[in-house]
């Protein structure tokens, strides 16, 4: 197999350079907006690059073919012993192949990776290979790396932890945390969690209700607008009877200025949604309206760690229609990658406000400290 990459301005003019260059039969197997310009080609034109495949006969072997398929053995006099032979020797053969090509995609991902930067200093390209194996975007990570190039010169390019310093330090500016706010209010402060279903918007309301009713000595309320799925009310009222914290079940929107009037003495009422997928649109509307009777202070957008970009993003896109101010992130006991995190804050201008880190109640939660966060994101061998 022939692989090439090809730019051109538009995909038609790249495509038509493709087929000239490797005929008719050359495949796509990748294509991406670039841009030229900068050090990382960041700031000027916007390309469209492909990369192209084209099978090519192979060179004939010396060795006897191992292709199976092709040997000219009669099965029908063959004894079941030489067919169990042949079935164990072709397996073993396709796993040692699978192991080749998968070694060879690596080797090649590398090397389109780091091809547009044979001139990037050592460490710069080892911090920036730590930032993609942590699944920091590519786009991200080049950014970040050659925000750290126009502050370096002369001898700190050998100063590896003068560059993850000023890696660390450009990662946390990026977090935004929700200011403290302690000033004294007339009127119980509504936080309402909103997210898919299984995020742990149930557990972390529980956290957060007893710390601040223990610890903080904090009146302290619970509303459920999970009207559909009973176990789930379940969950919370079992909770708010252990932890002696009244909770109001709300059926309709209309319901919900009731409930909150009827905790006025509280100083913290947190409302919990309903869980259901991001797809059911319908349901969602349903939580927009119950959340607009009383339009809550704090509404936390909950995403999991441990899913994928692709699937944060979609989440976010579908919960657009709700008004929420705050990211919470859970679940970042299960994920040793983190660069998903960093996407999101980089992509949804909202300040973070907690940060789930297992599933003890109360004590797996803790406020965003951008620094460690950072370090977070950026750990492994190097921190
Ligand atoms: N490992 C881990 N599990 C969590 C975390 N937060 C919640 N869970 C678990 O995730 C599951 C779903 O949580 P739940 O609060 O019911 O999610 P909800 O549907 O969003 O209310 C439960 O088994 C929780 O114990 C976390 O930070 N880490
Ligand atoms: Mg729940």
């Amino acid at each position: 197999m022939r692989i090439k990459k090809f730019t051109a301005p538009t995909m038609k003019e790249a495509i038509a350079q493709m087929k000239k260059e490797l005929g008719d039969d050359a495949v796509v197997l990748k294509s991406e907006k670039i841009n030229k310009g900068g050090i990382f080609d960041f700031f000027g034109k916007e390309l469209i690059e492909i990369t192209a495949a084209k099978d090519e006969p192979k060179a004939k072997s010396p060795y006897p073919s191992r292709n199976l398929y092709s040997s000219r053995i009669n099965f029908n006099t063959n004894t079941e012993g030489i067919k169990k032979e042949l079935n164990d020797l072709s397996i073993s053969m396709l796993k040692e192949e699978i192991k080749e090509i998968k070694n060879e995609m690596s080797r090649m991902s590398d090397l389109l990776k780091y091809r547009d930067m044979p001139n990037l200093p050592e460490n710069l390209i080892l911090v920036l290979k730590q930032l993609l194996e942590n699944e920091v975007e590519e786009r991200i990570a080049k950014k970040l790396i050659e925000g750290i190039h126009y502050q370096l010169k002369g001898d700190d390019y050998n100063n590896l932890k003068l560059i993850l310093d000023l890696l660390l330090k450009k990662i946390s500016s990026l977090i935004k945390v929700v200011p403290e706010n302690n000033l004294p209010r007339s009127e119980p402060k509504t936080i309402a969690l909103i997210g898919p279903t299984g995020v742990g918007k149930t557990t972390t309301i529980a956290k957060l209700a007893t710390k601040n009713k223990l610890i903080n000595r904090k009146k302290v309320g619970l509303i459920s607008i999970d009207t559909f799925r009973i176990a789930a009310v379940e969950q919370l009222k079992t909770f708010a009877n252990i932890a002696e914290i009244p909770l109001k079940v709300v059926y309709t929107p209309d319901e919900m200025i009731n409930a909150v009037s009827e905790m006025k003495d509280m100083e913290l009422i947190y409302i919990d949604t309903t869980g259901r997928s991001q797809k059911d649109t319908p349901r969602l509307k349903e939580i927009k309206k119950f959340l607009e009777m009383i339009h809550p202070d704090e509404v936390h957008l909950v995403i999991s760690m441990t899913s994928k970009l692709k699937d944060i993003m979609d989440v976010v896109e579908k919960f657009g229609i709700i008004t929420y101010n705050r990211l919470l992130f859970t679940k970042l006991d299960e994920t040793t990658n983190l660069g998903a995190a960093l996407s999101v804050i980089t992509r949804i201008k909202k300040p973070l406000s907690y940060l789930s880190t297992g599933q003890n109640v109360p004590d797996d939660i803790e406020k965003v400290n951008p620094d460690k966060l950072a370090r977070m994101m950026v750990r492994r061998e190097f921190l």
